[in-house]
């Protein structure tokens, strides 16, 4: 009997060191950050990085740059309000939300002191703003905004509690033309069922697109907390006609995707489990899985620069970043940098280390770094973050 229970106890104990081994082990190290060496921006002479201060750039979760006209649009907030409303990530204070979030443009060839010329885009409507991608062309800038409404009564237009019926998020398209306008003209609103925890989208041309939802259908209470770990996000498909579907689902929190405009194919990093799922779109634009990239960091969002290069910002040690999303104008979090690209010989995909700031000394809490293969600046900002940074190269 002794004997047996021994031998029971080796092997659970063989059986949670395997555990730890093949899962608890990556979970520890990819999403807490246990273990991990962290370097200081010192170790990283190639770039030189400074902070823009400046109010109206402040909790700017998301960026995206149009090539074509050297304009770099960013989604803006109040770091503060972002604690007390932010449904993606369970926060439903809706009578704290910030009223005055913005689009922000900056003509990032038109250096002023120690930032650019930029303008706040006005624009209808109550936006409350967290992914944002866009469709360059000539005639105008197609703008595809998340907007994390809170749910109200139709008839009275007043608040209704949302930590009981979840938020009322839609998919806005504006169109900024010409595209040195100063306000952005909606075209269509997106309101869907299939549209539930949506946090980017990847635009396929101006009247359809993918997009993620990284809780899946789950808005709200357990289901939406453990959504990250059972893997019930979604990746969905909407076309301006048709309306939306799933095309996509079992991911770990499907965070900012990107479409690669060189061959089609949906790049989409899954947040929990430091992977990112490359998808081929099939000719009902249903999406077949080609290949998984694997990282050793929780990714945040996806951008990719005009060599094709793919950039993410990634949250190296998770309890800092936790408590700086509580207390966003105390101490920065770490954060790491990452240039993703497939291998010269073909053979899969190298992963390096561009930028890493151990200290928080100068890097926002990032979950947005945009590279600018013209210049080699890199661009970053932070949901929560009260600034945004930007990296010179340099050497060549
Ligand atoms: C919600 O936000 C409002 C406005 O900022 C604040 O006064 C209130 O205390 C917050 N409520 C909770 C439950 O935190
Ligand atoms: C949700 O938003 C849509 C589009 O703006 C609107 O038509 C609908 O009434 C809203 N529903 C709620 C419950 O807020
Ligand atoms: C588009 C976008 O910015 N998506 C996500 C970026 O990262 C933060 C933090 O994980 C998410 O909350 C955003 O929704």
């Amino acid at each position: 009997m002794a004997g047996l229970l021994f031998k029971l106890g080796v092997s659970l104990i063989l059986a949670a060191g395997v555990l730890y081994q093949t899962f608890l082990k990556d979970f520890l190290f990819i999403n807490v950050g246990v273990g991990r060496h962290l370097q200081p921006i010192s170790d990283f002479p190639a770039y030189q990085c400074r902070r823009i201060e400046d109010p109206v750039l402040q909790a700017c979760e998301d960026m995206w740059l149009s090539e074509s006209t050297r304009q770099l649009f960013l989604a803006c907030s109040d770091p503060l309000s972002r604690t007390q409303w932010m449904p993606n990530i369970g926060r439903f204070n809706a009578s704290g939300r910030a009223l005055d979030d913005a689009v922000i443009v900056m003509s990032i060839d038109s250096p002023q002191h120690s930032s650019y010329l930029y303008r706040i885009l006005d624009a209808p409507g109550d936006l409350h703003l967290t992914g944002l991608t866009g469709v360059d062309s000539p005639q105008g800038i197609n703008l595809f905004l998340i907007n994390a409404k809170p749910s109200v009564d139709p008839s009275t237009g007043e608040l209704v509690d949302n930590t009981v019926v979840g938020a009322n998020q839609t998919i806005e398209r504006f169109v900024l033309a010409p595209p040195h306008a100063s306000e952005l003209k909606p075209v269509q609103s997106f309101s869907h069922e299939r549209i539930r925890t949506p946090n980017r989208v990847a635009a396929m041309g101006k009247n359809a697109f993918y997009f993620s939802n990284d809780h899946g259908a789950h808005k709200l209470g357990l289901q939406h907390h453990l959504s990250p770990l059972l893997g019930t996000g979604e990746v969905g498909y909407c076309t301006s006609a048709k309306g939306c579907r799933t095309v996509a689902s079992g991911l770990k929190f499907p965070n900012g995707l990107i479409r690669d405009p060189r061959n089609g194919y949906i790049y989409v990093p899954s947040s929990a489990d430091g992977t990112i799922t490359v998808f081929r779109p099939l000719p009902d634009y249903g999406l077949e899985v080609v290949d998984v990239i694997k990282t050793p960091y929780p990714l945040d969002n996806l951008s990719q620069d005009s060599n094709g290069d793919i950039w993410a910002a990634a949250f190296p040690k998770m309890m800092p970043t936790l408590s700086a999303f509580n207390n966003p104008l105390g101490p920065t979090p770490p954060s790491t940098i990452l240039r993703i690209r497939r291998k010269v010989d073909g053979s899969g995909w190298e992963c390096e280390k561009v930028l890493e700031d151990a200290e928080g000394a100068v890097l926002p809490a990032t979950t947005t770094a945009i590279h600018d293969a013209k210049t080699g600046r890199i661009f970053m900002s932070g949901i929560f973050s009260p600034f945004i940074t930007v990296c010179e190269k340099t050497t060549t």
